[in-house]
């Protein structure tokens, strides 16, 4: 067991540092303005870094993130705003280890292992020693140099493994700022191929993530770490365990032992997903060849849009929020409504068809003659059409009018009459047709009657 005095005032004087400063995140927004089903990428930089180091970045939630752990993902939005929260996590400076490196011997920890001295002094098992090179310890361990300088100036811990699980290979007591994330880091190293080391941290006692296994190749310096959050303590009795159990082998060197506060960065961004759902209404102000229809923009989005164009299907347009247009003539026309907010679009298309709301009314005549003898009944029957109900006036041209829906007329005098039948609907829409009749006087010499009326005649002399 060694104890370092030095390394105790060390810890008392740092007891008393602040929190430490952290880098601020710029260049990311407040909020970002996407439209639906579109990707945006983050690019926030780091500031003020200075000599804290970025650890890890983390972004949440991961929804719609290509990689969360990079600070500059991108996101795949849908229909739905998302906010995201950005930490970056930083090493402070400031490594509360003080002999980290070796350099000040075998000060500084504490140890459960025994330690070596000469050329065999790391041959029993449960040994230790602090060295330039693994090979001036032990036969058979290889050779190289440490992690911190590489060459033969520089020091590490070199251990042959116990045997015996979670005997500590190396101790410090540190005095910690209670709430506070620290990060426990070291370089290990294989020095006999057989069987490596199975390294793991603990503090106050409780191991941390996994047992972290070193490499079979000999002389390749590896780095593991662990985070740890101090809670309601204000010390930390941080540990190096071996998880190795097997003696043949598990032999390996600690060098750049580091245990530094973590800093955390924060900031957010709200991803406003542009919600445009246009739709619109109509009222219809029906003429009799052209239809007036009102419109009326409803939002059912949760965006306003910024800009209207509205296609009335008819080779015109509108930009006004609620146009009025005049649909003629009579038919069926495809509205499209598209709405503008930013560089967002959407579109909304109504099939209008205004012979719904009104039919043009049509006059049409039905009669069972176009020509009669003078006093001959003809019967007329209107087969007008619009929206009921209708109105029929008849003039029959010879100073007589009806406005019955069937007549019979007739003729007193020879000639030639146009009929003209106008019918008008419940919406004071009307139209005309016409037909002419001709009425011929009976013949006055038998036997050779004009054809057409021979029947009536002889009917009528019966
Ligand atoms: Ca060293
Ligand atoms: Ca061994």
């Amino acid at each position: 067991m060694k104890i370092s005095i030095l390394y105790f005032a060390f810890l008392s004087v740092n007891a008393l540092a602040q929190s430490s400063p952290c880098f601020e995140i710029l260049n990311l927004p407040d909020t970002i303005h996407v439209c639906k089903n579109t990707q945006v990428q983050f690019n926030p930089n780091l500031d003020n870094v200075g000599t804290i180091i970025p650890l890890d970045t983390t972004w949440s939630p991961s929804t719609g993130l290509d990689n969360p752990d990079i600070i500059n993902p991108t996101a795949s939005l849908g229909t739905i705003s998302q906010q995201y929260n950005l930490v970056v996590e930083g090493l402070t400076d400031l490594n509360l280890i003080e002999n980290w490196d070796f350099s000040l011997g075998t000060t500084g920890f504490i140890t459960s292992y025994i330690e070596g001295f000469g050329s065999s002094g790391l041959v029993p098992e449960g040994t230790f020693a602090v060295v330039s090179n693994p090979s001036l310890v032990h036969p058979n361990f290889a050779s190289f140099y440490d992690h911190t300088y590489g060459n033969s100036s520089g020091s590490m811990m070199v251990v042959n493994g116990s045997g015996t699980a979670n005997t500590i290979v190396w101790l410090q007591d540190i005095i910690v700022k209670p709430d506070t994330w620290y990060d426990f880091s070291a370089w290990a190293a294989t020095c006999v191929s057989q069987s490596p080391a199975l390294l793991q941290f603990s503090i106050n006692g409780v191991l941390l993530d996994t047992p972290f296994q070193l490499p079979n190749t000999t002389g390749n310096w590896v780095n593991f770490h662990s985070k740890w959050h101090s809670g309601s303590n204000v010390n930390a009795e941080i540990s190096i365990i071996d998880q190795q159990t097997i003696l043949g082998g598990n032999d390996f060197a600690l060098d750049d032992l580091r245990f530094r506060e973590i800093c955390k960065a924060t900031d957010s961004v709200f991803v406003h997903v542009i919600d445009l759902q246009p739709v619109f209404h109509y009222d219809s102000i029906p003429g009799c060849t052209s239809d007036q229809i009102n419109f009326t923009f409803v939002n059912e989005g949760g965006d306003f849009p910024e800009e209207f164009i509205w296609d009335f299907g008819d080779g015109t347009s509108s930009n006004e929020l609620n146009p009025v247009h005049i649909f003629s003539p009579k038919g069926v026309y495809e509205m499209t409504l598209t709405v503008r907010k930013g560089d967002c679009v959407e579109t909304y298309s109504l099939e209008i068809n205004t012979a719904d709301f009104i039919k043009p009314v049509d006059a049409f005549i039905s009669q069972d003659k176009n020509v009669a003898c003078i006093n001959e009944s003809i019967s007329f029957y209107s087969l007008g059409q619009g929206n009921y109900p209708l109105e029929f006036f008849w003039d029959f041209g010879d100073g007589n009018t009806s406005e019955d829906f069937e007549i019979a007329h007739t003729y007193e005098n020879p000639g030639y009459y146009t009929v003209t039948h106008i019918v008008t609907d419940n919406y004071a829409c009307s139209d005309t047709t016409q037909v002419d009749i001709e009425v011929i006087s009976p013949p006055q010499i038998i036997p050779v009657p004009d054809q057409n009326c021979a029947l009536v005649n002889q009917q009528l002399l019966i």
